[in-house]
């Protein structure tokens, strides 16, 4: 859907013309999953799939929210002056309204209502997080309508919030971040340790990051997503008994190997050495690009997935059977499970020349195996979360 179309379904849906419309991208993560909450490295980017919001402020204290891509959830409404906390019954709105509550717990006040119609072509619980894109659409909107003195960072930290404290899952930043900081064919290097980043430009030679939709949705919240961070937390804890060490990303490899028996249990040693192993691939593979070797960059990538497979145990059977069979095609460089698990995507790094047979080898396997169709897209690097000016 482009601006023009959106604009007209809002008047179609409200009755007047939008005052602005916004756009807030969805993320793939190059390498670094489940390190976010484990003070290590990520390397994400923002996409130009993502969410389309067309809003306009309202005289009175109503606020209207409609989005196409739950219609049967008819028109959502509230008042300003209502209690804003969660409420499960709200669905999809609670996103909009969590972050109104968020930032109202930081000084912001919102004198008045607002009607915003939403559209997204992010395939939902596709793990490219339509959820925090939806998060930072509300943030930019709310920022703009009512004035609010708040950063783009800012913006990102009431996201993770509305996911930690009001939705209820343990996220970390990455997804807020990569969706509110993005820049057009950037990359993001994030120590989430210190909150240090870099952008880092997508420059992959011939080759493309080709996204692969299992269609199989997955549920973060009630998946064991919460489980794994509690896991590795334990997994810290024991380590501390003994040893001063502030997070599972400040440990290398090797110090992470004298202090396993500390730790002393076989699921959160795996849990813990993703975390330690993951952070240590992505800091490598950042030097591999800095170095140009593609190849090992590639690699990389795949020890990630293994390491999600069978150490952090987030994979399914569907997106193993995207990566394996993206690993035995000529001109991919490495492939792996994305965002959270459970369900989701999966990306590979493909010659660009190489994509659709590849797509095409990939796709017809995944149906004969699961008898539905797996979805193909090449990742176009985008902006982060703004207000869309023409
Ligand atoms: C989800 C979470 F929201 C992120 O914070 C991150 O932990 C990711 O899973 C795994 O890397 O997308």
């Amino acid at each position: 859907m482009d601006t023009a179309s959106i604009k007209q379904e809002y008047k179609t849906q409200f009755g007047n013309e939008p005052a602005a419309v916004f756009f807030s991208p969805g993320r793939i993560n190059l390498i670094g999953e489940h390190t976010d909450y484990n003070g290590g490295h990520v390397f994400p980017a923002a996409i130009s799939l993502g969410t389309y919001g067309a809003a306009t402020p309202r005289t009175d204290n109503t606020v209207r929210l409609y989005s196409t891509n739950l219609a049967d959830a008819g028109v959502l409404t509230f008042d300003v002056s209502d209690d804003l906390s969660f409420d499960k019954t709200f669905g999809w709105g609670n996103y909009v309204k969590g972050m109104m509550y968020e930032l109202g717990k930081k000084g912001a006040s919102f004198a008045h209502g607002f009607d915003m119609y939403v559209h997204g072509n992010l395939p939902d619980g596709a793990g490219m997080s339509s959820s925090a894109s939806l998060e930072l659409l509300a943030g930019v909107m709310l920022k703009k309508f009512f004035e609010l003195d708040v950063t783009q960072l800012d913006l990102v930290y009431a996201g993770q919030q509305v996911e930690n404290d009001y939705i209820g899952l343990n996220s970390g930043i990455m997804d807020q971040f990569a969706i509110g900081m993005g820049q057009k064919d950037q990359a993001m290097f994030l120590d989430t340790n210190t909150m240090k980043y870099e952008y880092y430009p997508v420059e992959l030679g011939d080759n493309v990051v080709l996204i692969m939709n299992s269609n199989k949705p997955h549920d973060l919240a009630s998946s064991k997503y919460n489980e794994r961070r509690a896991q590795c937390e334990e997994a810290l804890r024991r380590i501390q008994t003994q040893v001063d060490v502030a997070s599972l990303g400040a440990l290398s490899k090797s110090a992470f190997d004298l202090v396993t028996y500390l730790i002393n249990d076989d699921t959160l040693i795996r849990r813990a050495r993703h975390a330690v192993f993951e952070n240590q691939r992505t800091i490598d593979a950042k030097q591999a690009l800095d170095d140009h070797d593609l190849v090992k960059f590639g690699h990389l990538i795949s020890a990630s997935h293994i390491s999600l497979q069978y150490d952090y145990e987030v994979s399914v059977p569907e997106l193993d059977t995207l990566v394996d069979t993206a690993w035995d095609q000529a001109g991919v460089l490495g492939a792996r499970i994305i965002g959270g698990g459970f369900g989701g995507c999966a990306i590979a790094i493909v010659n660009r020349e190489q994509a659709a047979h590849v797509q095409e080898v990939v796709g017809k396997a995944y149906q004969e195996k699961f008898g539905y169709a797996a979805d193909f897209y090449i990742a176009e690097i985008a902006d982060g979360a703004h207000e869309v000016i023409e």
